[in-house]
């Protein structure tokens, strides 16, 4: 069985943080050996090994890699690679999941492994847009969702990470925030959408 520390789940002032602004930035809760399995599993997955076949790959991101795209997008890869899934369904997303979401269940409705290949900054490409990943989930009748965001490298403020806006309850289903491949060059635009 898969143990982790349980120091490292959400405290009291992680769960108020969270309840206020939508999201919660943990320590590092995956140790380097897990860190290294995963990227292991996604050099399997890129190469082309699959442990387990998806019944029906329409719709979904399942992009391969090309040297003009300079984002790679493939959707639901912990359900076709073990190692992936060794990270994607580690008990301390779950319970993490259960505590911010106050919780008994919770279940995993999707996941996305993303490269960005190093661009000019100047080229405005590989660059994830500005959106809300509920956008993308139309059919989903709940709001009761989170991501979890996990880099499986150090990221830099130079080399870009992730950014976060407040939440707010209004954007959670809104379509005109689906700008997942859209560079917005104007920020004020995208700031009038999510307010
Ligand atoms: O890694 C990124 O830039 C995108 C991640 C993302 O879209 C998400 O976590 O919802």
């Amino acid at each position: 069985m898969t143990t982790f520390n349980e120091s490292l789940l959400p405290n009291e002032s992680d769960i108020s943080h969270f309840k206020e602004y939508g999201w919660y930035c943990s320590d590092a809760v995956f140790s380097d050996k897990e860190i290294k399995t995963a990227l292991q599993g996604m050099e399997e997955f890129y190469s082309g090994k699959r442990d387990n076949k998806l019944a029906n790959t329409l719709g979904i991101a399942n992009d391969t890699h090309n040297d003009k795209q300079k984002i790679r997008n493939n959707e639901f890869v912990t359900l076709q690679n073990n190692n992936l899934k060794q990270i994607g369904w580690h008990p301390v997303i779950k319970q993490t999941a259960q505590i911010l979401m106050d919780c008994k269940a919770i279940r995993l409705f999707s996941d996305s492994l993303i490269s960005k290949y190093p661009v000019p900054t100047s080229k405005n490409q590989g660059i994830v847009g500005w959106h809300s990943d509920k956008a993308y989930w139309p059919t989903c009748s709940s709001n009761n969702l989170l991501t979890f965001w996990i880099p499986l490298q150090d990221c830099t403020i130079e080399m870009g990470t992730c950014s976060l806006y407040k939440w707010q309850s209004s954007m959670a289903s809104k379509r005109a925030t689906a700008f997942f491949l859209i560079q917005l060059t104007k920020p004020r635009r995208h700031e009038a959408i999510f307010k």
